[in-house]
């Protein structure tokens, strides 16, 4: 895929604090990720040494898709050999270095739990999201009615996900920082896309509300999140061709057709 594909344009490397972190990781490691936010969260929670290889999903170079015949990211590079799928990747990395911070829980029941809410990020609730960010009102009357409806089966996965969080926090599995909190990080930190397009998230006050915001703030505010995110301004011409549902790239295109994650 070339220069030709419609969000090749869109400005397609790290700004901000997540630049100064993209320039940190050029030098040549036998660890190599070409790109994706889930893995460099666990990358540096694990202070795992790494080559950041930032790429233009949507201007794929001959080096990922040789990698990865999918032509996703992220894809990782471990002693010549890829791996691909972020939550597949997330768990090898955790496995493959034992010796730095544990992201998933030891107990076995644990883990398991934790695995059954992975899936509901992937399978439910990053779906919904795009399902709400890039509805289209057919006609008036479906502008607050379909709206509502697409918005209110978010806020219901969300809801289910707070649910299930340890009651004090202000992490999903207690006081630290695990796998299941960096496997949401990154759309929970882009759910101002929704105030900014589509007349906010409506997330209801009351005990779950509280508990979300608890989560929400303590992951915005952890240091890892913090210095990989980029600047709004350049975020928002990406999310505005969501909004409208213009945009082209994998996930969108499975939005449209009613599909899952890709
Ligand atoms: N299931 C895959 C999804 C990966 C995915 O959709 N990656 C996006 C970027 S976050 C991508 O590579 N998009 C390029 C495209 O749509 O062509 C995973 O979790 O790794």
């Amino acid at each position: 895929m070339g220069q030709d594909h419609p969000d090749s344009k869109l400005f397609p490397r790290a700004t901000g604090p997540a630049a100064k972190m993209v320039a940190e990781h050029e030098k040549e490691e036998s660890l190599k990720l070409y790109s994706g936010w889930r893995v460099l969260l666990v990358l540096l929670e694990k202070q795992i040494p790494f080559q950041y290889i930032e790429v233009n999903p949507y201007h794929k170079p001959e080096s990922l898709l040789k990698l990865n015949p999918r032509g996703l990211v992220p894809t990782l590079e471990y002693n010549n050999q890829p791996l691909y799928e972020s939550t597949v990747i997330c768990e090898f990395l955790d496995d493959a270095y034992p010796t730095t911070k544990r992201l998933l829980p030891s107990d076995p029941y644990e883990r398991a739990r934790t695995r059954i809410w992975i899936d509901f990020v992937t399978s439910r609730i990053i779906p919904a999201f795009h399902r709400f960010l890039q509805y289209q009102p057919q006609s008036a009357q479906s502008e607050d009615e379909g709206l509502a409806k697409v918005r209110d089966d978010f806020v219901d996965k969300l809801k289910q996900f707070t649910e299930e969080m340890d009651p004090d926090g202000p992490f999903f599995l207690g006081r630290e920082l695990s796998l299941i909190d960096i496997i949401l990080a990154p759309w929970g930190v882009r759910l101002w896309v929704f105030d900014h397009f589509k007349g906010g998230l409506k997330m209801p006050a009351g005990k779950v509300g509280e508990r979300w915001e608890k989560w929400l703030s303590a992951v915005q505010e952890t240091e890892s999140v913090v210095s990989t995110t980029s600047e709004k301004e350049h975020y928002l011409p990406i999310y505005e061709r969501y909004a409208k549902d213009t945009a082209q790239s994998e996930l969108a295109k499975a939005t449209r057709a009613g599909k899952g994650v890709p």
